[in-house]
């Protein structure tokens, strides 16, 4: 790896500074890109205490891609020190408004750099490069925008409270940043969620440090160097790779960290919240797993509801929080609906993810990848009907998971009740003359993240959105996220949200202030 020295932005202009990293260069997609392989920390890039390092691997050939510093618990202490300093020294005379052009600095920067960011997303997640660019790269853009509107807009209230007369009395509200947050992230959207994430947090006046998910931190390190690039002060955004045993729980331990934003699976979420109450009771929102119902009723249109019926489970090679973990077809077009989902995924290009006409790439990594296997191996063993895929893609090199349809699946089935997190359609019937018993099946589940209908009767759709127990509904569409709506699950799913206005709210408290005159 060679070093880089890229011009540093003062806040008028350029500061004449040179900001050094340790990078590699990424041949692809026509370009030639420079990212940095080093840990981001106090504004520079520095090795990893005993230079330790992560293997990379691009799940498209199975190859090392380079190695990344791997943080220890001691680089985390250095980066909540610089964060802490800096929410008490430079990030507190920034002014709401120059924190909001910063941000908007920042994303433009971004949208500059959206291709070389998309490819480097691709290489190293394996998601197929036009989705990259469209949501892993352009919500993040749309979120830095979002929230730096928010910087400026942050309000408390003045509240009647009873005076004791013959006095009066003023009360009123200060909506104040909590401190430094640590920032833990899963890695199927990796520059998604760290945006999700350190846009409200930022916008909030917050300082932070993120620990990227260690299979694909690549885009959260290049977003790193954008960050200089935007002016940002030292300390403020800090960018730690690493193992989440290690480095991961040494945020979550951390005595100065106030604050942790977690996405991942809900055994690690439970385990952090112990964590963050032993430690300090630092405050934790937490968006965990998954097994979102989509009920297919046979009023429905059936044309979307088999475009959206597959891209609730297939869409970003099925590693997404919110897919439809089951489906539950109506019994008079079940035979239908599974026939027209089978003849279009017959023609699913899956391949190389920077070839434009690629729908399915590989898998994020060969851990998870195995796992998918193991999953349909379970579904079979417990007599459901595999009718499509459940398998690796014959002749190709890489984590390549054919796309996998399950019929006949009962609600005491594995496959049933366990989030996949991949490509694999779960189907079973149900008796639309019996709504109760379907939402009773559609509610026995732990998790509560997400959930979908397809029907053209309004009044159905609108009741299963009183009745289903999950935090997000989508009616005649799936995946339909965006920056302005609030996004969290309940039950164990986790709790507080991302995205919208409630997302700033997660990252600051109140203060209550009382005057007597
Ligand atoms: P996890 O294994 O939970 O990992 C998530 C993050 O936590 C990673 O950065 C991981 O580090 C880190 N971590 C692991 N152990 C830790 C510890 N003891 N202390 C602190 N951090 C620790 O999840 P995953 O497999 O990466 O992601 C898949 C899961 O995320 C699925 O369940 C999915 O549903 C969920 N997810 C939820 C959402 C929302 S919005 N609800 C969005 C995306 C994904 P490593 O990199 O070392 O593993």
């Amino acid at each position: 790896s060679q070093l880089v020295k890229i011009m540093r932005q003062g806040s008028g202009g350029s500061s004449g500074q040179q900001l050094d990293f340790e990078g590699f260069t990424l041949k692809a997609n026509k370009r030639e890109i420079r990212v940095p392989t080093q840990l981001f920390i106090n504004g520079v890039f520095v090795d990893a205490e005993g230079q330790r390092t992560l293997d990379i691997v691009n799940p498209t050939n199975e190859e090392v891609l380079c190695q990344v510093a791997c943080a220890s618990s001691g680089d985390v202490d250095r980066a909540v020190q610089a964060a802490h300093t800096a929410f008490y020294g430079s990030w507190k005379q920034t002014t709401a408004r120059q924190r909001g052009q910063l941000m908007l600095n920042l994303a433009d920067l971004m949208e500059q750099h959206k291709e070389e960011l998309a490819t480097i997303e691709s290489v190293d997640s394996g998601a197929v490069y036009t989705l990259a660019l469209k949501t892993h790269v352009g919500m993040s853009i749309d979120a830095w925008r979002y929230f730096a509107g928010w910087c400026d807009k942050i309000q408390g209230s003045t509240i009647p409270v009873n005076p004791a007369r013959p006095n009066n009395v003023l009360t009123f509200t200060r909506k104040e940043p909590i401190g430094v947050c640590g920032l833990i992230t899963p890695w199927n959207y990796p520059l998604m969620m760290l945006s999700w994430k350190m846009a409200a947090c930022i916008a909030a006046g917050n300082t932070c440090l993120i620990k990227p998910a260690q299979t694909c931190p690549l885009t959260a390190l290049k977003f790193a160097e954008l960050t200089v690039r935007a002016g940002f002060p030292p300390g403020v955004i800090n960018v730690l790779p690493g193992k989440g045993s290690d480095a991961g729980q040494a945020v979550a331990d951390h005595q100065l960290v106030r604050k942790l934003g977690f996405t991942g699976s809900t055994p690690i979420g439970k385990h952090i919240m112990k964590s963050c109450a032993d430690s300090n009771l630092k405050k934790c929102s937490l968006e965990l797993g998954g097994k979102s119902p989509l009920i297919i009723f046979a009023d429905c249109d059936m044309d979307k509801a088999v475009k959206h019926g597959m891209s609730s489970v297939f869409f970003n090679k099925g590693e997404n929080c919110i897919a439809a973990g089951r489906l539950f077809v109506e019994d008079r077009i079940h035979d239908e609906f599974v026939r027209r989902v089978l003849k279009d995924l017959r023609t699913m290009t899956i391949g190389d993810p920077l070839n434009r006409s690629t729908a399915h790439g590989p898998q994020n990594h060969k851990a998870h990848f195995e796992k998918l296997l193991d999953f349909c191996q379970r579904g079979v063993a417990e007599g459901a009907q595999l009718v499509y895929g459940g398998c690796r893609v014959p002749d190709l090199k890489g984590y390549f998971f054919t796309p996998t349809v399950f019929t006949n699946v009962t609600d005491d089935m594995y496959i049933a009740q366990e989030e996949s997190f991949g490509p694999i359609m779960i189907i079973s019937k149900f008796n639309g003359s019996d709504v109760d018993s379907l939402m009773q099946r559609a509610n026995r589940t732990e998790y509560g993240l997400a959930s979908g209908v397809f029907t053209k009767d309004i009044g159905k759709a609108l009741s299963f959105a009183d009745r289903v127990e999950a935090g997000t509904v989508f009616i005649n569409v799936y995946n339909k996220t965006d920056v302005a709506a609030p996004f969290g699950g309940f039950k164990q799913s986790g709790y507080g949200k991302d995205l919208g206005q409630e997302a700033v709210n997660e990252y600051l408290k109140t203060k209550c202030v009382t005057v007597e005159y």
